[in-house]
């Protein structure tokens, strides 16, 4: 990639905006300059792109394929001028002209294509895999609307569509030469060859296009950009027999675009969606076969090499019927026996696992599978008998927990059995994820196939998590310790010398003071709540979930504006409360809970007693961009699950990059965090993941003793009952009920006490302005081994066994 110079640049932008016709650069409206800008990274990164795919056609590196129904990916123009070196001459000639890059920016619809951190974990791999030259690609669904946008209204959610296509999408290339056809329904039959094997066919299916959209994905200065393919779905019948049958066919057309029409929100409460099912084939199907014929074109060999050029990691059970449909191309198309087929497969295929929560286990009714995908259902059929029949002869022990362990019983099919039958690896997403699963949910398979079951720590990209979206701070480390951290985030460590170095963290502090001011001025224009950037900025962001215990949260501000109230001149350093979360549209008490934070605030912001010392704010339309604004100016990171919920989050690992202090549990990767800086450096609290597999194994404790025995917990809950502070239209009373009545599954009133003794240390300790900024820079300094290429190596050598290029 050539640098180009401020001249050069202006010039290509000129030539890259038609439309300004006689108007000068310095008149483009924001969105030409967006386009014309988005267009010089398109050249830029054209010939890389070919260079890329004409490397691996001639080196022929094995090729891993990332499947996922999500890919969080957010805005990508500020990333790809970061990662093929165009940020700075952009902002440099931009600002020639009196142009602010940010204001551009934003011109950009996020593309939510996920849910939350299972859809950015996605994201995060493709920017390592290409920052370390490895021959790594996404596929997934290009949704027509992703993820709902939320606003708040009195209050309440309300969801809207994300008609994020409504503008070009800048980075996609449509590839309609490449586009396959998916199958879906249609009736199985069988008829004897000469040789006596068995000829399958599938008569009468419904066939959908399935054409690709590739988004490239550019590596961190290296010239690799490798692909994400965003599979679009699109009616396969010629445009010829119109006339009678033209509604008929219009009435079709519509069903069929609808397979990549939206995304669904995580939501395990909904379940058995006949057209998610078609989602997961539709994506397993064009990939796979994408897969194979990638694989033909670069090697004259037979498909049963294909785990020495190949490996394709699913994340979580969503493409499972990966599985299932390369064992129907080998046999049915390609010829194969089973049990050859079913030993290329069970090479090809591994699988993680994003949860413990055995309600979030997915499964399929078999009758739906057999009426969409009766192929499929018959090698699911098969796959099961001789698994259990194998589990009968060959482990007699064992025969007891056949049931439980069957890919189908109770007319369910059960993902996750078939996804760890079916592949080479089981992974989890942080250590004790791992040991839970290992130990529990999956312990019958475990001990099965112990060698199949590993840990892979989460991560994330420093590329954007730190030096995009706080370049100050990224400046400040590379002045001390030098800017190879970029390439390698484990030398973060070198900031340890600096984390008492009065200068530097007088530097540090500013940094942190200026991001806290701007999101300030974001937080009044946007919701015109003025906060005090002098605050303590308390930060909770991510899915609304009752495991994830934003209701804890929000009781601490209850109590807190109780104690106010009770005396208003106690002294308390002022802290600001900010959320932002999206809960599913049918989770009512995920819904209730955002209307009580959001209520709490509007009584807490406006009484004299509190207002100058508590103020709480909820960010409406939680997503990427705000995530990239509200991470820089975090105080204090709350990560306090339901200890043995969270499988590991990642949003911990952002805040920690960006220098905030941790208040968690010890859960997910909290406790990797915990090993790493020490208990000097995060604040820990509340139950153990043992002593809640313990309550849950002995029938929990006594809700309503605690709420008999704690005076500040019963005012909370009767204030919730009563209505909020005394204001009998605020009341919540499935809130109280669902807490009470349904004996606090979560914790939340175990845990309280412990969280409020936590947060009265963290206001004392935050008066300790050098040893809190300490703190903070210990927390960056540690934070490299959460870098996603950590991940991504790990992967690369434990479970594809490939090399960079
Ligand atoms: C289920 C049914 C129907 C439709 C959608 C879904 C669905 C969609 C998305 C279910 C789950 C998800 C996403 C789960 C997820 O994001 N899990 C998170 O994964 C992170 C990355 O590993 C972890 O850090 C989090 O702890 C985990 O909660």
């Amino acid at each position: 990639m050539t640098r180009l110079r401020k001249q050069e640049f202006l010039e290509r932008l000129k030539m890259s905006i038609p439309s300004l016709g006689e108007r000068s650069l310095g008149e483009a409206t924001e969105q030409e300059l967006y386009y014309g800008i988005a267009q010089i990274v398109n050249e830029e990164i054209k010939q890389d792109w070919q260079q890329t795919e004409a490397s691996y056609a001639k080196k022929k590196p094995k090729q891993v394929y990332y499947l996922s129904m999500e890919f969080l990916i957010g805005r990508m123009l500020e990333a790809n001028l970061l990662n093929c070196g165009l940020l700075e001459v952009t902002k440099e000639a931009l600002e020639e002209m009196d142009h602010c890059l940010d204001q551009i920016l934003v011109i950009e619809n996020d593309a939510a294509l996920g849910n939350g951190g299972l859809g950015r974990l996605a994201a995060c791999f493709l920017d390592s895999l290409a920052s370390l030259g490895y021959a790594g690609h996404g596929l997934g669904i290009r949704y027509c609307y992703g993820l709902f946008k939320q606003r708040v209204i009195q209050g309440h959610q309300v969801e809207l569509p994300d008609d994020w296509l409504s503008m070009p999408y800048a980075w996609e290339v449509q590839k309609p030469e490449e586009q396959v056809l998916v199958r879906f329904g249609g009736e199985v039959s069988m008829h004897a060859r000469t040789d006596g094997s068995l000829e399958i066919e599938l008569r009468n299916t419904e066939d959908v296009l399935a054409v690709p959209y590739d988004v490239p994905i550019v590596g961190y200065e290296n010239n690799v950009v490798n692909s994400l393919r965003l599979w679009s779905a699109e009616s396969a019948g010629g445009e010829e027999e119109c006339s009678r049958t033209f509604y008929r066919d219009l009435e079709n057309e519509q069903s069929i675009k609808q397979i990549s029409g939206y995304l669904y929100p995580d939501d395990s409460e909904e379940e058995g969606k006949q057209l998610r099912l078609k989602q997961q084939y539709f994506l397993v199907s064009a990939s796979v076969q994408e897969i194979i014929r990638t694989f033909r074109r670069l090697h004259q060999k037979p498909l049963s090499k294909m785990p020495e050029k190949v490996a394709i990691q699913i994340n979580d059970t969503h493409p499972t019927l990966t599985i299932p449909e390369l064992m129907r191309i080998l046999m049915d198309e390609e010829g194969y026996g089973w049990e050859e087929a079913w030993s290329v497969t069970t090479k090809l295929v591994a699988y993680t696992n994003h949860t413990t929560l055995a309600e979030a286990l997915e499964t399929w009714p078999v009758a739906l599978v057999k009426k969409l995908l009766p192929r499929i259902y018959q090698i699911i059929h098969e796959v099961n008998e001789r698994f259990c029949q194998w589990l009968w002869f060959n482990h007699p022990s064992k025969r007891d927990q056949i049931p439980q362990m069957a890919v189908i019983a109770d007319g369910q099919v059960h993902m996750a059995r078939l996804a760890i039958v079916g592949s080479l690896s089981v992974n989890g997403v942080a250590r004790i994820h791992t040991d839970i699963l290992k130990k529990e949910e999956m312990n019958d398979f475990y001990r099965l196939f112990p060698e199949r079951f590993n840990n892979k720590t989460n991560g994330i990209t420093h590329r954007r998590w730190l030096l995009q979206i706080n370049p100050a701070l990224a400046s400040l480390i590379s002045d001390v310790i030098g800017a190879a951290w970029v390439k390698r985030p484990s030398q973060l460590i070198s900031l340890l010398r600096y984390s008492k170095d009065q200068p530097f963290l007088e530097e540090v502090s500013s940094v942190k003071q200026a991001n806290k001011q701007k999101l300030a001025n974001d937080v009044y224009n946007q919701t015109g709540v003025m906060i005090d950037s002098q605050s303590i900025f308390d930060v909770q962001i991510k899915r609304l979930h009752e495991y994830k215990r934003q209701l804890l949260n929000i009781f601490h501000v209850m109590h807190l504006f109780n104690e106010l109230k009770d005396n208003p001149r106690l002294e308390l350093t002022p802290r600001t409360f900010l959320f932002a979360a999206k809960a599913a549209p049918s989770y009512y008490i995920a819904k209730e809970i955002i209307h009580l934070i959001n209520k709490v605030a509007s009584v807490v912001n406006h009484d004299p007693d509190t207002k100058e010392k508590l103020k709480v704010v909820f960010l409406e339309n939680y997503n990427i961009s705000l995530a990239e604004k509200l991470i820089p100016a975090a105080d204090i990171s709350e990560q306090i699950s339901t200890a043995s919920k969270e499988a590991s989050g990642t949003g911990n690992m952002k805040m920690m990059m960006n220098g905030a202090i941790t208040l968690g549990t010890l859960d997910g990767a909290n406790i990797e965090i915990l090993d790493l800086v020490g208990h000097a450096n995060m604040f820990t609290f509340g139950l153990t993941s043992e002593e809640v597999l313990d309550y849950y194994r002995n029938g929990g404790y006594s809700a309503k003793d605690l709420y008999q025995t704690d005076d500040r917990l019963r005012r909370i809950l009767d204030q919730l009952n009563d209505g909020v502070f005394g204001l009998e239209r605020l009341s919540f009373k499935d809130l109280y009920y669902q807490v009470l009545y349904q004996n606090d599954p979560y914790f939340v009133l175990k845990d309280f006490d412990a969280y409020i003794e936590t947060h009265e240390l963290i206001e004392q300790r935050y008066k300790d302005k050098w040893n809190w900024l300490t703190m903070s820079v210990n927390n960056t300094a540690y934070s490299g081994r959460f870098s996603s290429d950590r991940t991504i190596k790990e992967y690369a050598a434990e479970i594809w066994g490939i090399k960079p290029l």
